[in-house]
């Protein structure tokens, strides 16, 4: 049992105050589905795809997508018709977006360094564009055009050569203009009407019509989540594992209250499974938060996911910054947000978070679409050992190395001796005979 929690009020968060650090672990335990049942039905998809190709792909897209299509492949026309269907104002404001995005992922551009480890011996890494990558964006009820932008331009500038994008189509067989326009805008070189496992089975093992790719990034549904697990095993690289989207606010007194119920509920829109956190000393800041929260839930159109995201999300009071900070690297929120007036000092003190955005003037919405950093970011504590989505994830690093005639003499020593004491000395030979 918890410590000091109350529940506010009915559709709010729960608030703990002063737990012990014994509770902490429950406490920050993400929300758990059971998965058992969801592995075979996707494993059965997954295989269905696998022996029979394009036949699947249309057949569970009929089931699930309810589209009856006769090309998978979206047309030349149909991306470039796009345009004529959005607003001025949103095609600027993808266009901002991307230059941001741009801009910061090409400063990530790695550098050939040439290093002479030992006279003669010359080493150095290239870096290389994955040559086939496959982007999975979701459908449903949010059409998340901005991460098109999150994985095609770092795709692009990268170098990859072949950049997929699948996404399910609506009942009458369109994709939302948004997507093709910024996959367009982007750089994808082919769009797919394919969503859900199906997308995943398509870009994993290739079909007629889909081409196989080497890695495959993008968010989804839990069945989605499932299937790039299952298809990573053996078939295909995958961008990271990923759970429910989670925000964490640090807040003091001189925070902004509506900033931070802002910031809480635009995570918790995203989904009734999502989670967010609010950590601080002050019992003001929560009630203040909390009051807040009411107020600008009522006005929003996904009220009733957002509040059941509030369900499992919590108000936790801490004794002081140390222990918010210890809190804060345990949870390894993907999300960050510190408003307080010393938050240059928490932030240095921050060790595993997804992304981190400081100042009352920083919300998470800014790296959401438009300040330049990636939103796809390690969920559910991965933060601990992962990275989001960079320049990177797109590239592989292949070492080369180049021996003189007098560098060998230099290192040739050292290797016979390992060599021979590995006990192998086909290794030792092919120094000894150099250096003869
Ligand atoms: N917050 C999401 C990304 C996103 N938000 C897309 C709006 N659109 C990632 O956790
Ligand atoms: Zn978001």
């Amino acid at each position: 049992m918890l410590t000091n929690v109350t529940n506010e009020a009915a559709s709010c968060m729960q608030v703990i105050k002063h737990p012990d650090k014994s509770e902490w672990k429950s406490l920050l335990a993400r929300p758990t589905f059971d998965t058992s049942s969801l592995n075979d039905t996707v494993s059965r998809i997954l295989t269905d795809i696998r022996q029979e190709g394009d036949a699947a792909v249309l057949r569970y897209g009929e089931m699930f997508d309810k589209a009856v299509l006769k090309e998978l492949r979206v047309t030349l026309p149909e991306i470039n018709e796009a345009a004529n269907l959005l607003s001025e104002d949103l095609k600027e404001a993808i266009h901002v977006a991307a230059k941001n995005i741009e801009k910061f992922h090409v400063s990530q551009k790695f550098e050939t360094k040439k290093i002479e480890t030992t006279p003669g011996v010359i080493c150095w890494q290239k870096a290389v564009g994955i040559e086939k990558v496959g982007l999975y964006i979701p459908g449903g009820s949010a059409p998340l055009f901005s991460t098109v932008l999150m994985l095609a331009i770092p795709a692009k500038i990268a170098g990859c050569k072949e950049i997929i994008l699948c996404t399910p189509p609506d009942k009458d067989g369109n994709i939302n203009p948004a997507i093709l326009y910024a996959a367009k805008m982007a750089g994808a070189t082919s769009i797919f009407k394919v969503g859900g496992v199906q997308a995943i089975g398509a870009m994993a093992y290739g079909t007629a019509t889909v081409p196989k790719v080497y890695k495959i990034f993008g968010p989804g549904n839990q069945y989605v989540m499932a299937a790039k697990q299952l298809v990573s095993l053996r078939d295909v690289a995958i961008d990271m594992p990923a759970g429910p989207s989670e925000v964490q606010v640090i807040a003091d007194e001189t925070a902004n209250a509506a900033f931070i119920a802002a910031d809480l509920l635009s995570q918790a829109e995203h989904g009734a499974d999502s989670q967010v956190i609010l950590t601080t000393t002050s019992e003001k800041v929560i009630e203040q938060v909390l009051s807040e929260i009411q107020v600008q839930l009522a006005l929003l159109p996904r009220k009733e996911i957002a509040e059941k995201a509030l369900k499992h999300s919590k108000a936790i009071l801490l004794k002081n910054n140390e222990d918010i900070i210890e809190l804060t690297n345990e949870y390894a929120p993907e999300h960050l947000i510190i408003e307080t007036a010393d938050y240059i000092q928490l932030a240095q003190q921050v060790v595993n978070a997804g992304s981190v955005f400081l100042g009352n003037y920083t919300p998470e919405s800014a790296g959401d679409y438009a300040s330049g950093t990636n939103h796809t970011l390690p969920t559910n504590g991965y933060a601990k050992a992962y990275s989001g989505v960079n320049l990177d994830s797109f590239i592989k690093k292949i070492t080369f190395q180049e021996i003189s005639r007098e560098g060998i003499q230099n290192l040739g020593k050292t290797i016979e001796v390992m060599a021979e004491n590995e006990l192998l000395y086909a290794h030792k030979n092919a120094v000894t005979l150099r250096l003869k």
